[in-house]
């Protein structure tokens, strides 16, 4: 992976001590590529150069109607999967949200200091309230709320995600600055920290939209769970246009995002791919991005399919790590507390 200075947003030189990084994903689904290469890839990088913290959001995965049993399973999949891809709980702090109940707690308080014309701006909140139109409740509306808490409550000077949650964080500095000149220093105000590759990976359908877990069109992503021939069927029925030669250009939605995944997974630039498939069709391309895609994936499979048998060892990693979560997040708790008037005992 490139992890050079010139292809992070935001980095801070000459740090005087180990920065810190918190970053979420919710198991709403098996994650995609797009989850992968947008976000948690960089966490596996970012482990041995910061201290960080990586949470299952489940109580974010609520705000869209889940089947309770399917919810459970999700849960420990996705808490399988970032052990699968190289996230070592010896080094970093990993965790399931419910399981630490300040995440809820801190985001009563930040509800409390949050506009509602914020939150009403919020493209994820138009988006998938367009999506679910029958049940467009309070938890969907106040979500960035929780999510600042989640952030917050570990005092993170980075949070790394993909181009989509951008907005949720620069709402989460505004609500912490707007905290902090309040009632004094309570919050680090953090930054979003945003690889240039891979950030944006489009749906394989329709590639004007992000590549997402929850899409009802199995075709539109690549799942990190699917086999590879499901991955080299998925690519090869990928939207793409009728001119049939590689590059990136302008108008060139889907071709792009193929030479985008194919870039973020080798390290190639556009036009070291340009010239390797000079000459060359779409078919071949597609074919040379699945099979980096599948050999990328299938290490991951292999750690996976072997943790998700054993959910003792699971749910052991998960107490562990909300032990040690709930202590830092209570810290900042009993701060933001006491700092608001309220009795701590
Ligand atoms: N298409 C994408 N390209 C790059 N990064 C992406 N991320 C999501 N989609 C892409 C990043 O993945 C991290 C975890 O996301 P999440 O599961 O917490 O929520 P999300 O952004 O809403 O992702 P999905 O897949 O679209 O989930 P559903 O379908 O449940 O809403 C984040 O850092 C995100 O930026």
């Amino acid at each position: 992976m490139d992890s050079s200075k010139e292809n992070k947003e935001n980095i801070v030189e000459s740090a005087p001590r180990k920065k810190r990084a918190l970053s979420c994903i919710q198991p709403t689904g098996i994650p995609t590529l797009g989850n992968y290469l947008g976000a948690m890839r960089n966490w596996v990088a970012m482990q041995d150069e910061m201290d960080c913290a990586f949470a299952v959001a489940d109580l974010h995965a609520i705000t869209v109607r889940q089947e309770p049993a399917n919810l459970r399973k999700q849960i420990y999949e996705m808490f399988a999967l970032l052990l699968s891809i190289g996230l070592d709980p010896e080094k970093t702090l990993l965790f399931v949200q419910s399981q630490v109940p300040a995440h809820a707690q801190l985001s009563w308080i930040l509800s409390c200091h949050t506009q509602f014309g914020e939150l009403s701006r919020m493209t994820q909140f138009k988006d998938k309230s367009a999506k679910h139109a029958d049940n467009i409740n309070l938890g969907l509306f106040a979500y960035p709320s929780l999510m600042a808490a989640d952030i917050l409550l570990y005092q993170p000077d980075y949070v790394p995600v993909g181009a989509d949650q951008k907005q949720h964080v620069e709402l989460t500095r505004d609500i912490a600055e707007r905290f902090n000149n309040l009632y004094g220093n309570v919050f680090t105000v953090p930054e979003p920290y945003i690889m240039k590759s891979g950030a944006r990976i489009r749906s394989l359908q329709d590639p004007t939209k992000k590549m997402s877990k929850s899409d009802t069109n199995q075709n539109a992503y690549i799942s990190l769970k699917d086999d590879p021939d499901t991955i080299v069927r998925k690519f090869k029925r990928a939207v793409t246009d009728s001119e049939a030669r590689v590059y990136h250009g302008e108008g060139k939605d889907g071709i792009n995002n193929l030479i985008e995944i194919y870039s973020s997974i080798t390290g190639k630039t556009f036009e070291q791919i340009e010239q390797e498939f000079e000459g060359k069709g779409y078919g071949d391309f597609k074919i040379a991005v699945a099979e980096v895609v599948v050999e990328t994936l299938r290490p991951i499979q292999q750690k996976f399919d072997e943790l998700i048998q054993d959910k003792a060892y699971l749910e052991k990693m998960m107490a562990q790590g909300a032990e040690r979560a709930s202590k830092i997040a209570q810290r900042t708790l009993n701060k933001a507390l006491k700092k608001t008037g309220f009795v701590i005992i």
